[in-house]
């Protein structure tokens, strides 16, 4: 501390600082600390750790899972149900492609064997049904808001957290903020002019009427021949006068084959599910697929048409296209696989014109989605349905009464675009995410969409995206893929908890090294061939960037394991702040008033000098607030009669804290503490000793740590009487706090329900990377401050590392009592009391950490004068509660 007669500025401080204390820190507690040590590291109080955007497959797992993981989680879901794509996507015919063994969570072995699905690829409806089923069972609903879309989500780095805002006008604060919005859900209509003039219904796929559409005895005009194009034209077929199907491209399909489930066949597959499922981990495609595993072009062509043949009976497009291991590498052998479907185009269409104008040429087959149905060829055989050529004469506008080609006008009632979706990162780029530094996620994806592992966008702390950009999404079955990412977030999550780290972010040179690794793989195959989707060649102007990986689902599952395993290998794991080199303004001023002081600093004093500015000083601070009672008592000490202040918050309180006050061992007192103390009694609802222990340099070391021990065996035998007991401190307080429960270890003393360290000294090493980045600095306590200290406690240097003078030196600290440390950013100490912290984690000792970074040393006694005083004392208060209440 430098040497003030007074802090200058406390007088403003003071003034609004009392306003603030009528409101008193209680009510700043919120429900987290209820949950005790669940959580081992958190700066702030968050409303949230995990906000989730999205509440389809990926949002709905994700509360799940983040929840049973003792996550605070909430899904903000723009539609009224939950269920994303399948919510939205209701038009007739919509069913997934992939079979409902396989396209449903594996997560509870219970689950799987209680739903039953009705059919092999399940339709819209019982997919939602199913999410609704889940979401019952799992007791989902009170962590998912519905009807609110996440329109913003933003970094706060002196925070270390997200604020989420959504459109209702709220906004929720989280530690980590994913990204649950889908691969599939920006949907897109063309520009085409007129359409506003259109004078009859239009309607996108996936934003379909959830009271349907009758299309009975209307002209139909279907834009889009992709999946869904595929499965809407025969239903409209059905009832439609006539429908036209304008096509730009022509697509490859496999029949679905679709069927009943069997209840028998379901009974003998559900007994080995559990296997089945640990072999989609592994597979490819995350579906076991059995292909014959051999190239087609090695195989007799005779036997490659039969096999072909048995797949195309049998339906479905990924056994179909996984038959041979070259149909998606190489040219030729895919040739032969698109000639075969072209060959079957060609029996099922009547009209050879017809026939010609549906064969798929543009592209390798399977390098866009493959469609699968069962009715779409054959449908172009019934007289009410006409194909449009919209490659040759393309569609130009549209009118009150129908759509113009370039070479015609046609005549409708009623449009459907089943034009698709700007996909993998159009839903994400919809919401103003913003991250380090205040950038945009949009403007960082400008050329293309990137994440590291697919899963984490470099440049945005503590931000995961569900199977993104560089994830094998969208070439794997969707739901195991959802439920490895959601897993390995929340371990991700977990893992930062347990050692420490406020952020986590993706460096750029992993992501880097991980997208050119994507391309890479991209490029050895046929699908970037393809104006698809997939590269973003049906959004104009959007760059064209292979996006997913197609290294196969087990492989990349392993990469992500293995990185886990290496400690989160490529990603900057982060104990502090990003922005920690602010002080709080509050804090500032206090450091001004110093500053504006001027005089010697602390070392060219005497004690008796350092002593009067100190108890000057903490004069500014003000009362605490009222207790019911206070007495002062003598503690019968080894070395006489140890001076402490007793602080009753109520008449039986339920535990006991023992204090030891801060000031290096040489300046502190119970009366200069004495408002902090109250605060704490009363955020504790603890009886409060304050210990006015032995003063160094009349009384060098080991006298304050023995005195401190003393009045610790007092308080638990005397005065707790059988209650829970707590030791707590500050500074060189915390210290002899932390001496104090390494004594009572060590000599089998009182049992300890918690250690209450703020700010501790826990080891005379004056050398670690905080005490030289305030060396000589202008703050309340710097390098040289500690330096005098210490030779006045200790001061014969090699006694210094006794534990019991530096407990973070003690051979073992395991056994101890459960931590909760309080650091601050602008502090010489801040780094030993992380070390101490690691060293009592990697002894499993539980840890809850809160660091504040704005903060600076000293900062947790003006609990008058600085918010985060109060809220420090707040929390810390809540925690002893929850404690001593066990
Ligand atoms: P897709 O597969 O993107 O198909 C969109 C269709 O719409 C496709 O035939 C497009 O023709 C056509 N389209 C898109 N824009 C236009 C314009 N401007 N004019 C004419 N035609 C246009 O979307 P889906 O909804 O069918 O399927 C998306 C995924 O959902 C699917 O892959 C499955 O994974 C589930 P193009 O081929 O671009 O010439």
């Amino acid at each position: 501390m430098t040497g003030s007669e007074t802090f200058a500025t406390f007088g403003i401080g003071l003034a609004y600082g009392w306003a603030r204390h009528q409101r008193t820190a209680r009510g700043l507690l919120k429900s987290r600390i209820d949950r005790g040590f669940s959580l081992p590291y958190g700066q702030v109080m968050a409303d949230l750790d995990v906000a989730v955007a999205g509440a389809g497959f990926a949002g709905i797992y994700a509360v799940h899972a983040f929840r049973s993981a003792g996550l605070t989680v909430r899904a903000f879901e723009a539609g009224s149900g939950i269920g994303g794509t399948w919510f939205w996507n209701r038009y007739p015919g919509a069913r997934c492609d992939v079979e409902s063994k396989d396209y449903s969570y594996s997560f509870s072995p219970e689950l799987e064997q209680d739903w039953s699905w009705s059919e092999r690829y399940p339709a819209q409806p019982e997919v939602l049904r199913y999410l609704n089923h889940v979401a019952n069972r799992f007791g989902l609903w009170p962590d998912i808001q519905l009807n609110t879309r996440v329109t913003a989500a933003t970094w706060d780095a002196d925070r270390a957290e997200w604020t989420v805002r959504t459109d209702d006008g709220a906004s929720v604060t989280a530690r980590f903020f994913v990204s649950a919005v889908g691969c599939l859900s920006a949907y897109q209509v063309p520009s085409l002019p007129g359409l506003e003039t259109f004078a009859g219904p239009w309607y996108h796929t996936s934003r379909w009427p959830a009271g349907g559409a009758d299309f009975t005895g209307l002209r139909v005009g279907l834009i889009g021949t992709g999946s869904t194009g595929i499965q809407v034209a025969p239903e409209i077929a059905a009832v439609a006068e006539h429908l036209y199907v304008f096509q730009r491209t022509a697509n490859f399909a496999v029949p679905n084959r679709n069927r009943a489930i069997d209840p028998a066949w379901e009974t003998a597959f559900k007994a080995d599910y559990r296997s089945y499922r640990q072999q989609a981990q592994g597979s490819f495609l995350g579906v076991p697929i059995a292909g014959t595993g051999r190239p087609a072009l090695a195989e007799p062509p005779a036997d490659v048409q039969r096999t072909l043949m048995d797949r195309w009976q049998a339906g479905g497009g990924m056994p179909f296209l996984g038959a041979y291991t070259d149909v998606l590498v190489d040219r030729d052998a895919n040739d032969i696989v698109a000639e075969f479907m072209r060959d079957r185009i060609r029996e099922t269409v009547a009209d050879p014109a017809v026939a010609e104008l549906l064969l798929p040429r543009a592209y390798p087959v399977g390098a866009k989605r493959l469609c699968q149905s069962d009715d779409y060829f054959a449908m172009f055989n019934r007289p009410n349905v006409t194909l449009v050529d919209i490659r040759s004469a393309p569609l130009t506008s549209v009118s009150a009464r129908g759509l113009r080609t370039a070479d015609a006008f046609y005549e409708l009632d009623a449009l459907v675009f089943a034009t698709g979706f700007d996909a993998i990162s159009g839903a994400l780029n919809q919401i103003d995410v913003r991250g380090a530094g205040g950038v945009a996620l949009a403007e960082t994806w400008a050329a293309g969409p990137r994440a590291y592992l697919g899963v984490a966008p470099a440049g945005f702390p503590n931000m995961f995206i569900v199977t993104g950009p560089g994830s094998p999404s969208v070439f794997s079955n969707m739901v195991l893929s959802i439920e490895q990412h959601v897993e390995w977030i929340r371990d991700c999550v977990l893992y930062a908890g347990a050692h420490g780290y406020a952020t986590v972010q993706a460096k750029p040179s992993a992501e880097d090294a991980w997208m050119a690794h994507v391309t890479e793989v991209a490029y050895s195959t046929l699908f970037p061939l393809a104006d698809s989707w997939y590269v973003g060649a049906n959004i104009p102007g959007k760059p064209r960037v292979f996006t997913s990986y197609l290294g196969g689902v087990g492989p990349y599952r392993a990469r992500c394991d293995a990185v886990a395993a290496a400690g989160y290998e490529g990603f900057a794991l982060d104990r502090r702040l990003a922005m920690s080199s602010s002080v709080h303004p509050q804090a500032q001023l206090i450091l001004d008033g110093i500053a504006a002081a001027g005089g010697p600093p602390f070392w060219e004093l005497t004690p008796e000098q350092a002593r009067a500015i100190v108890t000057a000083n903490n004069e500014q601070i003000g009362p605490g607030p009222d207790v019911a009672s206070v007495r002062d008592v003598v503690i019968p000490g080894q070395a006489g009669g140890i001076p402490a202040r007793v602080y009753s918050p109520v008449p039986s309180a339920p535990g006991v804290v023992v204090y030891y006050h801060g000031g290096g061992w040489v300046v502190g007192s119970v009366d200069g503490w004495d408002a902090s103390v109250r605060a704490l009694a009363v955020a504790s609802g603890c009886d409060v000793v304050s210990v006015d222990y032995r003063l160094a340099p009349e009384h060098a070391f080991p006298a304050a740590a023995d005195d401190a021990y003393d009045a610790l065996v007092w308080a638990a035998g005397e005065l707790a009487d059988g209650r829970p007991v707590v030791v707590a401190g500050d500074s060189a307080g915390g210290n002899l706090a932390a001496v104090t429960a390494l004594r009572a270890r060590d000599l089998g003393g009182p049992t300890l329900a918690l250690q209450l360290l703020v700010y501790p000294v826990t080891d005379c090493d004056l050398d670690r990377k905080s005490y030289h980045e305030y060396n000589g600095r202008e703050f309340l306590v710097n390098r040289q401050d500690m330096a005098w200290y210490w030779s006045l406690y200790v001061p014969e240097p090699a006694v210094r590392v006794n534990p019991y003078a530096s407990p973070l030196r003690a051979p073992d600290v395991s056994g101890l009592p459960p931590l909760y440390l309080v650091t601050d950013e602008h502090d010489p100490l801040r780094d030993e009391g992380f070390a101490y912290a690691d060293r009592l984690r990697a002894a499993r000792v539980p840890v809850e950490h809160r660091h504040y970074g704005s903060q600076i040393h000293g900062f947790f006694s003006f609990v008058n004068l600085l918010d985060d005083a109060d809220k420090a004392v707040s929390e810390a208060g809540a925690t002893i509660r929850a404690v001593v209440k066990g």
